[in-house]
């Protein structure tokens, strides 16, 4: 399939460029952001943080969260990922928004959401909302990242293209739950949750999450549009996730340079090696590290032994089908399901209102 042409503002790289006339005028109305994970200073987010990470540490079975893949480099790594050939998700996706943008606004129209409150969770460049936010005309975006200073990048970006857009960025880890601050319109609210994402959830823990959406005393959603990655033959699946440079192997080692920046763990990546394979069982991608040899980590008050060949498992990408995904949507209080995907039928975008 050949990848679609991109819209020649998603090409630009998140770097420093000398400033536009016009981007100096739109500089002025930088948009507004609220750090709620600012967190890894605040003691108390801080201890959470390294609670949890110990726990999974020192698990039998050993594990990590992947949402410690998305420090500052991890980030950059990640949207490397999504410019490789192996990396199907992000082009067939965005080939989607592409063909079916206007059917999407009009799906929305008809929900009687004309000028949403996009909330576009995980946004991390903010890509894939630079592309619908045209036709989908909020009337304000929230884009909601835990890797907090790339997404505040991003978001002044999409302030440069849109400068009168209302924009509020928030930097949270969502994973927990949705508290969004007061800034947040509570009205009109479309959850935008592309990427497969989602697919990072156990099963049961991703209708948790759908209903919290949904409820009207939580998220308060009226409508969901969610990107979501679907069975395939085993062969695509993993070379996605195993890639011939070795992108994805240096995004799955870099957590381990994260954790010892937040828990003071003493890894050394080189001892490491990337695993990743579909489970049919389970239907689900898994990420792990492999121990190369036998080794020892440590931390403040820690140490873990680890065999050779044992692993930490680091990432579960679930893949669902077409009506494995209608059924959960329903499930979750979602009344109104539908659906767009690519001909091979690889990914989906879902439109659900409550
Ligand atoms: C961001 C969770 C959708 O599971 O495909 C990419 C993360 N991990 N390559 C995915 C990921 C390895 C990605 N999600």
């Amino acid at each position: 399939m050949t990848p679609p042409a991109a819209p020649a503002v998603l090409n630009r790289p998140l770097r420093w460029r000398a400033p536009s006339p016009a981007a100096c005028a739109a500089a002025c109305a930088a948009p507004r952001f609220i750090d709620l994970c600012c967190g890894e200073s605040l003691p108390r987010q801080a201890w959470q943080t390294r609670q949890e990470l110990t726990q999974g540490l020192l698990a039998e079975a050993a594990s990590v969260s992947p949402k410690f893949f998305y420090n500052a480099l991890g980030s950059r790594l990640f949207e490397a990922i999504t410019a490789l050939s192996e990396y199907y998700p992000t082009r067939t996706e965005a080939g989607i928004f592409k063909a079916a943008c206007p059917q999407m606004a009009q799906a929305l129209a008809q929900a009687g959401l004309p000028h949403p409150c996009l909330i576009d969770l995980g946004a991390g460049n903010c890509a894939k909302a630079l592309s619908l936010i045209p036709q989908l005309a909020p009337r304000q975006y929230v884009p909601v990242d835990i890797s907090v200073d790339f997404l505040k990048d991003a978001a002044g970006q999409v302030q440069n293209c849109f400068p009168a857009l209302d924009i509020v960025g928030v930097g949270m880890d969502f994973s927990a739950g949705l508290a969004l601050p007061a800034e947040v319109q509570a009205d009109d609210r479309v959850f935008f949750y592309p990427g497969s994402s989602l697919g990072n959830f156990q099963p049961a823990q991703a209708l948790a999450f759908l209903r919290h959406i949904a409820d009207p005393a939580q998220g308060r959603a009226r409508g969901l549009l969610l990107g979501i990655d679907l069975v395939k033959d085993t062969a695509t699946l993993e070379a996605a996730y195993d890639d011939a440079l070795g992108v994805t192997a240096a995004f799955n080692k870099n957590l381990l340079r994260n954790v010892n920046t937040l828990l003071g763990t003493d890894f050394d990546v080189r001892q490491w090696r990337h695993v990743a394979l579909f489970n049919a069982a389970q239907s689900r991608i898994e990420m792990h590290l492999e121990a190369l040899s036998a080794l020892s980590v440590s931390w403040p008050g820690q140490t873990r032994r680890f065999r050779a060949g044992e692993r930490i498992h680091t990432e579960s990408s679930y893949k669902y089908t077409l009506e494995g995904m209608t059924a959960l949507l329903r499930q979750a209080g979602f009344r109104q399901v539908q659906h767009w995907s690519d001909p091979q039928n690889w990914f989906a975008v879902f439109w659900a209102a409550v």
